[in-house]
């Protein structure tokens, strides 16, 4: 992920090694990619003078994807941008500074889970997404690497909830049809590999064109399907 660092000093100008755009008036820089979470994004962006930046205007929306376009394999999933939930009782998403947001850009069926930052979500046109709850407690949506885990897995969420789907941590949002697993960028087996994975039928087949998120299937023994990333969803964390 990319972070944005935004500053400006008390008499107008950047700090060394910011950029400026004088349209917008923005000082910023591009951060290192990052997993981030709740946690990572309180020390980043820390320096005087320097946050998160604040997409307040649809001008600054687009330049962010304009200037970020060409660096697609570096921040190759999304740009985390600033807003929180955390600082008032009723949870609304404010600035860092408690101030309300002029502007957003959620996408549909969201803000979902409250936390720190928001991200931008590139295959999604940029669209806001909050912070899933896995990361939120810490953790990450679940990882599957062997038959047994993917067994033991199945039988839990059986017991649990089992007329429901279950997300888990891999998608194909930075490469159509290359599936990752998002919290180690390990790649995902399909159904051709000889190597375990645990595929139902059929799947993935990027249904609409738009199926990027993995889940457990609940109609089908909770085998994995790829599906349309904004559904509400239950879900599988894994901490470690
Ligand atoms: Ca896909
Ligand atoms: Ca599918």
């Amino acid at each position: 992920m990319i972070t944005w660092r935004s500053t400006k000093t008390d008499s107008g100008r950047c700090k060394p090694d910011f950029f400026y755009y004088r349209y917008l008036d923005l000082c910023y820089k591009f951060g290192a990619a990052i997993n981030a979470t709740d946690s990572t994004i309180t020390t980043i962006c820390s320096e005087p003078n320097e946050d998160l930046v604040r997409v307040d205007s649809e001008e600054r929306q687009s330049y962010i994807e304009t200037i970020t376009a060409d660096i697609g394999l570096v921040y190759n999933i999304a740009i985390c941008i600033q807003g929180t939930s955390m600082l008032n009782s009723s949870h609304q998403w404010t600035f860092n500074d408690g101030t309300r947001m002029p502007y957003s850009k959620w996408a549909k069926g969201q803000p979902d889970a409250n936390g720190t930052f928001i991200r931008m979500f590139r295959s999604y046109k940029y669209k806001w997404y909050s912070l899933t709850f896995c990361n939120s407690i810490g953790g990450y949506l679940a990882i599957i690497e062997t038959s047994e885990e993917d067994e033991l897995l199945k039988s839990y969420v059986a017991i649990i909830v089992p007329s429901k789907d279950y997300w888990i941590g891999g998608s194909d949002l930075a490469t159509e049809g290359v599936f990752i697993w998002e919290n180690t960028s390990v790649t995902v087996n399909l159904p051709t590999s000889t190597l375990f994975q645990g595929w139902l039928l059929d799947q993935p087949d990027n249904n609409n064109n738009n199926q990027h998120c993995m889940m457990l299937a609940h109609q089908f023994d909770f085998k994995w399907n790829d599906a349309k990333c904004d559904y509400p969803k239950d879900y599988v964390c894994e901490k470690n």
